[in-house]
């Protein structure tokens, strides 16, 4: 009979969102988690916090703290926030140069000690963070992955639930292109119970633009709020089914930063389009027929994205 064995999740961060996410992995039993900082004590500060509600929740995933990448040996998968959030005023482009040079040194050390591992990228400007991960461990582009489609959507069904009083449940969206102020919500494949958005009773059009321009500011929106940092339970909430997603082969689908080979037109890209996730990660990009204004749209927001990698080539990040 084949050993079992428990899954392990490495977590590098151990901010706001990375928190979370040692909590919620704990509490859904994902595995064992290893939560990782360069700050000397924050992880391990959390982790020991959480240890200590698991005899309460009735636990028995482990979780550790540490600055040493040694640990995350062996993950099955990497999770990565590491990265400054935004502050009032900044665009999620403004993170580039801080973040590309911490993003380096991350992935030169995952590739170090996780080489086998799925790893999924949360850190901002996303796309850019996802490419240049990608390009410095060389790992199979299938196996990279960046989180921003599902929250965007999830921000879109939010509003979609308070303006028609529907549950959330029964509510679904889709959100694709970069995660930047272009992202391209799209109604026409957003649903109320199985009903088409722009055909839910009482639905107009000034409705679905006031909702759009809401997602598309969705994580402003919220900086505006907090005034010292960025959205972290629902980006952590996103992510966690994104892990659930690749670490149970659950083979779902949503929108995710995904490498492109000429899917929808677009080349040597990540960027967020629909997918099927499980096990080996990306499995497959879904392309579907999109209208000449909703093309229009993503291409825009796919301009975005290619700005953003060059800005990486000229910072000398990659070549
Ligand atoms: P924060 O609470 O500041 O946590 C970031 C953590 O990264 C801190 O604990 C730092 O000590 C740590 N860190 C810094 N440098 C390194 C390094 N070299 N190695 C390991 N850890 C390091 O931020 P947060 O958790 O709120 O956000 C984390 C990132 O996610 C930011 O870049 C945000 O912009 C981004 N974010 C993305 C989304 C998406 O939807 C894509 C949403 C919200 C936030």
């Amino acid at each position: 009979m084949k050993a079992f064995k428990r899954k392990k999740i490495a977590l590098i961060g151990a901010g706001q969102i990375g928190g979370n996410l040692a909590l919620m992995a704990v509490q859904k039993k994902l595995g064992d988690v290893v939560l990782f900082d360069v700050v000397e004590g924050l992880p391990q500060g959390k982790a020991l916090d959480i240890h200590q509600a698991t005899p309460i929740d009735g636990l028995s995933n482990s979780i550790t703290g540490t600055n040493d990448y040694k640990d995350i040996a062996g993950a099955d998968l990497v999770i990565i926030t590491a990265g400054k959030p935004r502050k009032p005023g900044m665009s999620r482009d403004d993170l580039l140069k801080d973040n590309a040079t911490i993003m380096s040194s991350v992935a030169e050390n995952v590739a170090r000690y996780a080489p086998e591992s799925n790893v999924l990228i949360i850190s901002n400007p996303l796309d850019a963070m996802v490419f240049l991960f990608s390009k410095i461990t060389g790992f199979p582009t299938n196996k990279v992955v960046g989180m921003s489609g599902i929250l965007d959507a999830s921000r879109f069904r939010t509003f979609i639930a308070m303006e028609t009083g529907v549950s959330v449940n029964d509510i679904r969206a889709f959100v694709l292109g970069g995660h930047g102020d272009h992202m391209v919500p799209l109604p026409r494949f957003s649903y109320v119970g199985g009903i088409p958005l722009p055909e839910f009773p009482g639905m107009t059009q000034e409705k679905i633009e006031a909702m759009v321009e809401r997602t598309r500011n969705g994580g402003g929106e919220i900086v505006a709020l907090l005034k010292t940092g960025s959205a972290f339970y629902a980006p952590a909430a996103g992510a966690i089914s994104m892990a659930e997603a690749i670490l149970l082969d659950q083979k779902r689908v949503f929108s995710a930063a995904s490498y492109c080979k000429g899917e929808y037109g677009y080349n040597d890209i990540f960027i967020s389009l629909p997918v099927i996730l499980g096990g080996n990660g990306v499995e497959k990009i879904l392309e579907i027929k999109l209208t000449a204004e909703e093309k229009a749209a993503l291409d825009h927001s796919a301009v975005d994205v290619e700005n953003l990698k060059n800005d990486l080539k000229r910072m000398n990040f990659i070549k």
